[in-house]
Parts: structure tokens; sequence; C-alpha cells
């Protein structure tokens, strides 16, 4: 995998979604105020998977920064993008809300990235149980021996918050051709998620690297011809529906928070907790 080396048609057409950009303040008071209605689940788990240097722990550090009003720089994240992952722990992040002990009720796992090349990513059956809620916290994966029941990071009878109750499917507009194996890897742990109801949404980073027109002013984003390819092209590919798939632009090289920047996270982080949240009333 690679960035891809010409850059892509930066051509803007007719809106193809609505954004309330200037609702920050009402996404951001819905998030704070959020709390599981189902008293046996103290969080919604968000289980992020996709090719290695995406911007999955990025992502993370997103969602930090703009629930806390200030940069974060928690989940740890490589400084280039790597062909080989950089996230090889289990390992749960949470989001500090007001003092010690004190969380927001969503926490995240950044699970070591897809790679190509056989027994070199997580091995899909390691998702499969993480899903499950079977992988123990600080359980180091293993690409070429997934992880068995009579394993010390294998917990044998997983709490409702062990579950993963949204699996997000991060990839990055600023790829070329992702691979069809990593492809069809990803669209099987897509099908194991569902066939345990588990709801899915898509997250598409690195669209200001993708879009020349939407670098220069994230507000173009939904007029992007590149980046309503990219999504359309991936929805079906992996038969994700186009409203599950969100744009962003993570934080990375800013020093300070971004209005335009914090909407499109607002919004994914709106739709993880909603689905979540319908997730976790059924169980
Ligand atoms: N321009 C730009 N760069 C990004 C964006 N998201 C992530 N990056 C950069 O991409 C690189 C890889 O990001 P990571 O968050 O480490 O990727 P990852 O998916 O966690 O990678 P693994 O853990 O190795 O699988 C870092 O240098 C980030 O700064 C984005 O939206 N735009
Ligand atoms: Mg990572």
């Amino acid at each position: 995998m690679g960035d891809s080396e010409s850059r892509p048609d930066s051509t803007l057409c007719t809106p193809w979604r609505r954004v309330e950009w200037e609702e920050n303040q009402r996404y951001l008071q819905y998030v704070k105020n959020y709390k599981p209605e189902n008293e046996a689940f103290t969080h919604i788990r968000v289980l992020l998977y996709g090719p290695v240097g995406v911007g999955k722990s990025t992502f993370i550090n997103s969602v930090s920064s703009v629930v806390r009003g200030k940069m974060a720089n928690q989940a740890l994240t490589s400084a280039r993008t790597a062909e080989v992952s950089f996230t090889r722990t289990f390992k749960t992040y949470t989001i500090q809300r007001g003092g010690k002990g004190d969380f927001y009720p969503f926490v995240f796992n950044d699970i070591m990235g897809l790679e190509k090349g056989k027994d070199r990513g997580v091995h899909e059956n390691d998702i499969i149980l993480a899903l499950k809620g079977h992988v123990m916290e600080g359980y180091k994966f293993n690409p070429v021996s997934p992880l068995t029941p009579s394993d010390h990071g294998y917990v044998s009878e997983p709490s409702p918050d062990d579950r993963v109750h949204v699996l997000v499917c991060v990839y990055s507009a600023n790829v070329g051709d992702m691979g069809a194996g990593v492809l069809q890897e990803m669209r099987e742990i897509r099908k194991a998620a569902s066939d345990l109801g588990i709801p899915q949404i898509a997250v598409l980073t690195k669209i200001d690297e993708a879009c020349g027109e939407t670098e220069k002013d994230l507000s173009n984003i939904f007029k992007s011809k590149y980046v309503k390819e990219k999504i359309e092209e991936f929805s079906r590919n992996q038969g994700i529906p186009i409203n599950c798939i969100f744009p962003v632009k993570n934080y990375c090289t800013e020093t300070l928070l971004d209005d335009h920047v914090d909407t499109l996270i607002l919004s994914v982080l709106r739709a993880i907790i909603d689905f979540g949240e319908d997730f976790a009333n059924t169980l």
C-alpha cells in the first residue's frame, strides 16, 4: 500500500450531502449528555479496524480533542505511514470527562491494522473474538498465531461492557488501490459483525490529502466529486450503506481546534452513539 502518486481529481459538484456546520455546540451537548439507557452497560465499545496507517489511532485522538475542547495525543500514532502496523496491543482508550475517574460512556479499541500479505496483520479470527469480547485488555496480537481459549489473553465469560457495540471500518481517501485481499478480509469481518447483529459505520480519512479543494476549504467536502466516488465505490464493495460512511479530516498537524474539523468528527461520533445505544438496548 502507498499514497497515490498523482493527486486525484479535485472537481467540485453539486452538494451530495447536507451538513449542519453551525450546530457544533448542539452536537457536542448531545455527546456530553449521553448515557446508556440500559443499566447493564457503563459504555459503548467501539472497535476500529482497517488497513495499516489509515488513521485509526489519529481518529481516536481527534474524537478526544473535540469532546475535551483541547488537543489530545492519547492513542499513539505513527509519524509516518508504515507498511507494518504500529498498533499491536489490544488497548481500550477512554476519554476523561470531568475529574479523576469520570469518563465518557464510549470507549475505543484500535486494533492492529490489516496488512497486505499473509501472516502479517491481525488475524481475522482475533478480530471476531474481539467483537464478542473475548480479547483481554493488553493482549498483544500475534499475526502468526491467533488467540485460543487456552491462552492467558482469552476472556472466557465476557461482560456486556466487553463486547463490541459498534464496528467502525476506517479507510483512507489517499490510497489508490487497497488490494483485493484487504478488501476481502474487511468484508469478512463486516459479515461476522453482521451475524452478531453489531451495527457498522465506515470512516473515510485523509480527505484533505486526497482533494485539493477540500484541503483549501474543508466546507467543500460534500461537493467533492472524488470523495463522493470514494464513498460510493466503498459502499458497493463492502455493502455498507452510503449514509453510514462518514468523511473526516483528523487532527494531525493543527495546534488549535477547527470548527469544520469538529463538525465532521461530531457527525461520526453522533452516529456511533446512536447505533451503539440501539444495539445495547437489544442485548
Ligand atoms: N493529512 C492527514 N493525515 C492523517 C489523517 N489521519 C491520519 N493521518 C496521518 O496518517 C499517519 C498514520 O496514522 P495512524 O493514526 O497512526 O494510523 P493507524 O491506522 O492507527 O495505523 P496502524 O496502527 O499502524 O494500523 C499519521 O502520520 C497521521 O498523522 C488525516 O485525516 N489527514
Ligand atoms: Mg494505530
